[in-house]
């Protein structure tokens, strides 16, 4: 038995029916399971003999007809140890996991394939997202491998060129709007509201966050059946990070892990709202008027999962922290040159926030500690100021051994 259920007041709502907001309060809505059905499914199972990727947690899903799976390979992402991280980071164990590895290069892949899967259950022939990018990025390739019609909106001016260039080459509809992401998004729930054949896929839509807790399920199987002792992620419009907890819970409860992680969750300065409510030991989130930062994934002044989110950060006994644009361009470039990982801003945001707060002193460095990096860094080559220049010379060996100081071998002489 699967539920759309009430994050607020419980109010229960049919598997199949069109709802992105709780009919009768207004709040977002969770997919539940019958739990105890779900255990004797497992046990008749062969998930575990099944290769990493999101549909190997198929009986995790929402979807009974696998026939209509829409699917590009997502998930099976690396958790990669970064040790010469963490040596300069001050801490024993740090793995990262890349997201960038998606088929699409962000973790969204892992919930629209259920999120388009859904679309197509429900006979829907259009979807539609606002976006800072992955978002429509990720939407635009799998409808197009559904045969739908993509609408997306994103803010004018302000999206990664990557994303905007991967949206348009999968064949997606996109209309750049004056104003924000938030203006964005408000405007496409108007319209999946007014028109119902258009089935929204913003994190919104509760199906779509049960693919993304996928990446949850993975870190535990990569770690042996084990759970992190923490997982540090970008928070924006706030799905993730919810979609993350319920991953972690879920196998809790079904006893694949006997322990849980604490969640923390980073944003950037000039978009925090949600980190502000954490330090301010609010229940309530106030939203940034006019958000900035050079991590446009996260350039989110409302974030729409906030409830969700707070209730992540403090059932985990969590926390939440910001960082700078300096601290997150920073960092980018760190784990680029200790580990060969090449990630977005918004995902290299995780690693300045884990950097922080290991000189606020509030990580144990025995911890094991998962940073999630949620996008490519190709996606984004504007804003990496920091590789400098190529060097130029001319073609021939002298002119580049003069110029990167190598000596000549001196020769064996023959006697
Ligand atoms: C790389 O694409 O919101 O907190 O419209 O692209 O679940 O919103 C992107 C978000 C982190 C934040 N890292 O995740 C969009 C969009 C990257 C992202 C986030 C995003 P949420």
């Amino acid at each position: 038995m699967i539920r759309q259920v009430c994050i607020n007041c419980g109010e229960e709502h049919e598997a199949d029916e069109i709802v992105y907001f709780c009919r009768r309060c207004g709040d977002l809505l969770e997919i539940e399971y019958d739990y105890e059905e779900l255990a004797e499914r497992l046990e008749r199972s062969d998930w575990r003999s099944l290769p990493l990727s999101v549909w190997r947690y198929r009986d995790f899903l929402p979807i009974r007809d696998l026939s209509k799976v829409v699917s590009l390979n997502e998930g099976g992402t690396g958790l990669h140890l970064c040790s010469r991280l963490a040596k300069v980071i001050g801490l024993k164990r740090v793995y990262v996991k890349n997201e960038g590895e998606n088929p699409t290069g962000s973790f969204k892949d892992r919930g629209m394939t259920v999120g388009v899967t859904k679309a197509l259950e429900l006979n829907m022939k259009t979807v539609i997202c606002a976006s800072t990018g992955n978002t429509s990025a990720s939407l635009a390739a799998y409808a197009a491998k559904a045969g739908l019609r993509c609408i997306v909106l994103v803010p004018s001016g302000k999206i990664a060129y990557g994303k905007l260039v991967q949206a348009l080459a999968y064949g997606a509809e996109i209309v750049q709007v004056r104003g924000n992401f938030d203006q964005a998004l408000r405007t496409v729930i108007e319209l999946s509201e007014r028109h119902g054949e258009v089935y929204l896929l913003n994190s919104i839509n509760p199906y779509r966050l049960e693919g993304q807790k996928s990446l949850a399920y993975e870190v535990c199987d990569q770690l042996g059946g084990r759970a992190p002792d923490r997982v540090v992620l970008p928070v924006g419009n706030a799905g993730n990070i919810s979609a993350l907890w319920k991953g972690f819970t879920e196998f809790y409860r079904l006893g694949l892990v006997d322990s849980l992680p604490r969640m923390v969750g980073v944003q950037a300065e000039g978009a925090s709202p949600i980190a502000q409510a954490i330090k301010r030991g609010s229940d309530v989130v106030t939203p940034v008027e006019n958000p900035e930062t050079v991590a446009t994934a996260i350039r989110i002044g409302a974030p729409v999962s906030w409830k969700k989110a707070l209730r992540a950060i403090r059932d985990s006994d969590g926390t939440a922290e910001t960082v700078t644009d300096e601290e997150i361009l920073e960092a980018q470039s760190m784990l680029a040159r200790c580990e060969g990982l090449f990630v977005e801003p918004a995902s290299a945001s995780s690693i300045a926030g884990l950097k922080k707060m290991v000189e606020l002193g509030e990580i144990d460095r025995d911890e094991t500690v998962v940073c999630v990096a949620t996008g490519h860094g190709l996606k984004d080559p504007d804003v990496m100021r920091r590789v400098g220049k190529p060097l130029e010379a001319d073609a021939d060996v002298q002119s580049i051994e003069r110029l990167l100081g190598l000596t000549r071998p001196s020769r064996i002489e023959a006697s």
